[in-house]
């Protein structure tokens, strides 16, 4: 992490000075850039940040009382006049009004479209008041994976990103596919996704893993939300080899358009009655404690936070190679990466490390200690440190 060496000389300084007053725009939803966005802000206002969170409904992971946390909600008449709403034009007025009647110093703004487009125009229009605020742009996965794949997305990614003050992506390689895919003229800071470890433990609820699993089963988990990209039945596909070999049961969190498709797999082979679909719970740490394998074999994945979530909590990761994933789970160590699609070595991966207790033990132990290089108090002052350096350069 050479931008933690870079910002050493800042984070003395943040220790004792500046707080901002900073306004964040993600989606309130249940996926990865909006957890990242919402623990980001609750972190930052534990640390005495003013923050301003700006989206079109509550963040769902806002959960936690604050009196440095505000919620502005960016709402969308219904005029008749338009067969398609312009949610990016209400999004651009309402952070043209917070940021001049809250006075924010910076808008962190995540995803690409339409939160860094709008906060752009957002910035011009703020010109003509005389307000100069800095865009931090930070690039979570498909904004660039798939959406900046659809030529008709391109112009206005790209203007986004190199008209922003600062950028970041959350791996590596999400940095290396925006430079590929785009002609970029602006630094991309590589600051990845964290885990608060205080929210995570390693030795789970007795009562919940005995409702769920007999004491001689291992448990498999996955927590998605059920998109293509995730490849869900590639999950109940490894579930079902498993399950001849190992007694074991299977636990899938979450919910989307894939989940049909998953449930009706298990029906054909026969083994719903030992996979168990939660739906979309506000909290995963708790069956997270209880399992012994995370299961992520998505197509793509920027990062794949849920995977450092499993491993705070002491899984191992059994997961493709793709996108940022080899950042996180670490093949041989912490768990095992294959090819995006090889279900049967998925499969063989995921038998053999439940097979031998002490093997997979190890890695379990393994996931935990890796994990906490992404803890929290690691990375918070990355982005602070962002934030310090754009005020000084404003
Ligand atoms: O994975 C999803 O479907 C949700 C998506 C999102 O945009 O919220 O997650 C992306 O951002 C997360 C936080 O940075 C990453 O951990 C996920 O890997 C990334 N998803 C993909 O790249 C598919």
């Amino acid at each position: 992490m050479s931008e933690q060496i870079l910002c050493r000389k800042y984070i003395i300084i943040l220790e004792t000075e500046k707080k901002y007053k900073i306004g964040i725009v993600c989606y309130p939803t249940y996926g990865g850039s909006g957890v990242v966005a919402t623990e980001l802000g609750i972190a930052l206002a534990e640390k005495g940040h003013e923050v301003h969170f700006i989206s079109y409904s509550q963040p769902f992971r806002l959960d936690r009382v604050s009196d440095k946390t505000f919620f502005h909600e960016v709402t969308v008449p219904d005029y008749p006049l338009f067969d398609y709403t312009p949610y990016e034009l209400n999004l651009t007025s309402k952070l043209v009004d917070v940021v001049r009647h809250e006075k924010i110093d910076i808008l962190h703004v995540h995803y690409a479209i339409p939160h860094a487009s709008a906060a752009i125009q957002a910035k011009h229009i703020l010109e003509t008041y005389g307000i100069n605020i800095p865009i931090v742009t930070t690039l979570h996965g498909t904004d660039i994976t798939l959406l900046g794949k659809d030529k008709s997305f391109k112009p206005v990614i790209e203007y986004a990103i190199n008209k922003s003050d600062a950028v970041t992506s959350v791996s590596s390689d999400l940095k290396k596919e925006t430079l590929n895919h785009f002609k970029i003229t602006k630094q991309i800071d590589v600051i990845p996704n964290f885990i608060d470890s205080n929210l995570y433990n390693k030795d789970g609820g007795k009562v919940l893993r005995s409702k769920l699993a007999n004491t001689d089963e291992k448990i498999l988990i996955h927590v998605s939300n059920f998109r293509k990209v995730k490849r869900v039945t590639d999950v109940v596909k490894i579930f079902e080899f498993v399950q001849k070999e190992i007694p074991s049961k299977l636990i899938m969190i979450g919910d989307g358009p894939e989940r049909i498709q998953a449930e009706q797999l298990c029906r054909k082979f026969n083994i719903s009655d030992s996979v168990k679909f939660m739906g979309k719970l506000k909290s995963v740490e708790e069956f997270m404690s209880i399992s012994d394998l995370f299961l992520l074999p998505s197509e793509t994945e920027s990062f794949g936070l849920v995977a450092l979530e499993a491993m705070a909590s002491g899984v191992s990761v059994i997961s493709s190679n793709s996108g940022g994933l080899s950042e996180v789970n670490i093949d041989g160590l912490t768990g095992y990466l294959s090819e995006v699609g090889d279900v049967k070595q998925m499969s063989k991966n995921a038998i053999e490390l439940l097979s031998d207790n002490e093997k997979l033990e190890e890695f379990k132990e393994n996931a935990f200690i890796h994990s906490q290089k992404f803890d929290l108090p690691n990375i918070l002052p990355l982005y602070e440190c962002l934030y310090e350096k754009i005020q000084t350069n404003k």
